[in-house]
């Protein structure tokens, strides 16, 4: 009886510690920005996995929300398993060592207890540091990096030393001295102490029940994925509309005070700019498309819009490279990064921004500060940028390490939007195909259109021309003279002068290739 009252008065500390300690990491998470193991979990594992095996993870558990919402799901469980294992192992050796003591008075919590937890919970913390290492720098508020490792470091160690704490107190308070005798009043007691114990459980879950369903509603499975649809496309793309692509469950909601952009590495001088100081350096407005590696052959990731800030180029040259500098490795502050060529940093093109169509960058495409890249694909272009580091070698982004590239040039693409070719268009009468094309920052010379499956093809009409660093919008109107189910295709040439690969090509490793071809029907 001793025993299956310690087993189970364990269980029920452990989980209720477990609890606590779980509401703990939400209490952090929402407030400072702490990210909790099953991000961390998440952005540790993601990178190291094949894309191959990634994107067929992905695809059988139903996409990238449900593989985001399964990862933070288990870690939450398997946080409650393994405080229901430790309260259990616990509760037996909390008795065990009871037994064994000379004390009249049986003490509530033995010393081989006090070692057990303080053991534990130094090494999960120590095995957190360790396998957390490459993301502590994570911090969802944008505090700067040195900061930021630390603030997880200490919310891991206050989260797991609340674990060790309630346990302790839990199991010591609900099973002390008398209350596991077998008297009827102890009896009694041992349930009331039970009923407690869980009318705490009850209220951490209720708490952290409610954090949890703030945060899902914070989450970014609404909008991870948006893309342009439909049979209209604009030249500029609205905020609303814009493309977007994130790795994360809950994206940053940075503290602009507390945020700050560090240029560091291999540097003269180191130094961190707040945000005043970026926005009151002289500026440039640039416009500049921007497309996912993962837009397949006629799909939306992808859009342009207006962008002001400073060319990252003043920063790096305000901390003086060292000579061996290969690389920027860019940290945001998901924890995310990725690396571009020092070169391509130093172009004047490549900007540091803070203002997206005249408003302050939305938060899901990079509040405070983001960096554009252009010519190479979306996920050059950090969002949330808190750390520039100039390396000596080629430095591998989240989902380089993956496999995708090595090139992330984005080729020349084009495809259609208007128009809607859902019904037969009547003979004799001018369709009117519309559509964009893009070639990274090499911009786009020629489009042409051919509306009887690529066997003839005519040049169309640019109908808007950005800049090299955008997307071109074109049409082409047409009389069709025959009936029937037929197809048009679309192909362009980059500024460069090199034509867009017909060939098809998925999008891994290094993005899609080949032409957009569309089906419409014309009637007699
Ligand atoms: N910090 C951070 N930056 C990031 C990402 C991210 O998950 N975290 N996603 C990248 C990817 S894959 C793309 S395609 C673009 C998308 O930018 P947008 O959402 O503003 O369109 O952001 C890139 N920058
Ligand atoms: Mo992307």
């Amino acid at each position: 009886m001793r025993w299956i009252k310690a087993a189970l008065f364990g269980m029920l500390g452990g989980l209720v510690a477990a609890l606590l300690m779980t509401t703990t990491m939400l209490i952090l998470r929402y407030v400072f920005g702490m990210p909790i193991p099953a991000e961390l979990l998440g952005d540790r594992i993601a990178p190291t996995m094949p894309v191959n095996e990634f994107l067929s993870l992905m695809a059988r558990i139903g996409g990238y929300n449900k593989l985001k919402m399964f990862g933070v799901r288990s870690v939450l469980q398997g946080q409650l398993g393994v405080g229901l294992g430790f309260g259990l192992l616990y509760g037996l050796l909390t008795e065990w060592a009871r037994g064994r003591s000379s004390d009249p008075d049986r003490p509530r919590t033995p010393r081989p207890s006090v070692l057990l937890v303080v053991a534990a919970g130094v090494l999960a913390w120590l095995v957190s540091i360790v396998g957390f290492w490459p993301v502590l720098d994570t911090n969802f508020r944008g505090f700067p990096t040195v900061w930021a490792v630390l603030a997880t470091m200490l919310g891991l160690a206050v989260s797991y030393g609340v674990f060790g704490a309630s346990m302790v107190a839990l199991y010591g308070w609900s099973t002390s001295r008398r209350s596991l005798s077998a008297s009827a009043t102890d009896g009694q007691r041992i349930g009331r102490r039970a009923a407690l114990t869980l009318g705490v459980g009850v209220a951490a879950g209720i708490v952290g029940g409610g954090l949890l369903r703030r945060l899902y509603t914070l989450a970014t499975f609404s909008y991870d994925g948006l893309r342009l649809r439909g049979t209209v496309v604009t030249p500029i793309t609205p905020n609303d509309q814009f493309y977007c692509v994130t790795k994360n469950v809950v994206d940053p909601s940075v503290w602009k005070p507390v945020w700050g952009l560090r240029i560091d590495g291999l540097v003269e001088n180191s130094r961190t700019y707040d945000f005043d100081e970026i926005a009151a350096m002289p500026s440039i407005d640039q416009e500049t498309t921007l497309m996912c590696i993962s837009n397949g052959v006629g799909d939306g990731l992808i859009s342009n819009a207006k962008w002001r800030g400073v060319p990252l180029r003043d920063l790096i040259g305000q901390a003086g490279p060292q000579d061996g500098v290969v690389e920027a490795l860019l940290h945001g502050a998901d924890g995310y990064s990725d690396s571009v060529a020092i070169e391509k940093a130093l172009e004047t093109t490549t900007l540091v921004v803070y203002e997206m169509n005249g408003e302050p960058l939305p938060e899901r495409h990079g509040y405070p500060v983001r960096l554009i890249v252009p010519g190479l694909f979306g996920e050059k272009n950090i969002k949330w940028v808190t750390r520039v580091e100039l390396v000596d070698h080629d430095a591998k982004g989240f989902y380089e390490q993956q496999g995708w590239g090595p090139s992330f040039v984005v080729p020349v693409r084009s495809r259609f939007f208007g128009p809607d070719r859902s019904k037969p268009f009547p003979i004799g009468q001018p369709i009117t195909f519309t559509g964009i094309a893009f070639a990274g920052n090499r911009g786009i010379s020629k489009v042409e259109v051919s509306t009887d499956d690529g066997r003839t093809w005519s040049e169309a009409t640019i109908d808007y021309r950005g800049g090299p660093t955008t997307w071109v919008l074109w049409s082409h109107e047409f009389s069709p003279e025959e009936a029937g189910d037929r197809r048009a295709v679309v192909r362009a040439t980059d500024g460069a002068g090199e034509a867009q690969i017909t060939r098809y090509r998925g999008i891994v490793p290094g993005g899609s290739t080949g032409l957009h071809r569309v089906p419409y029907v014309v009637s007699a």
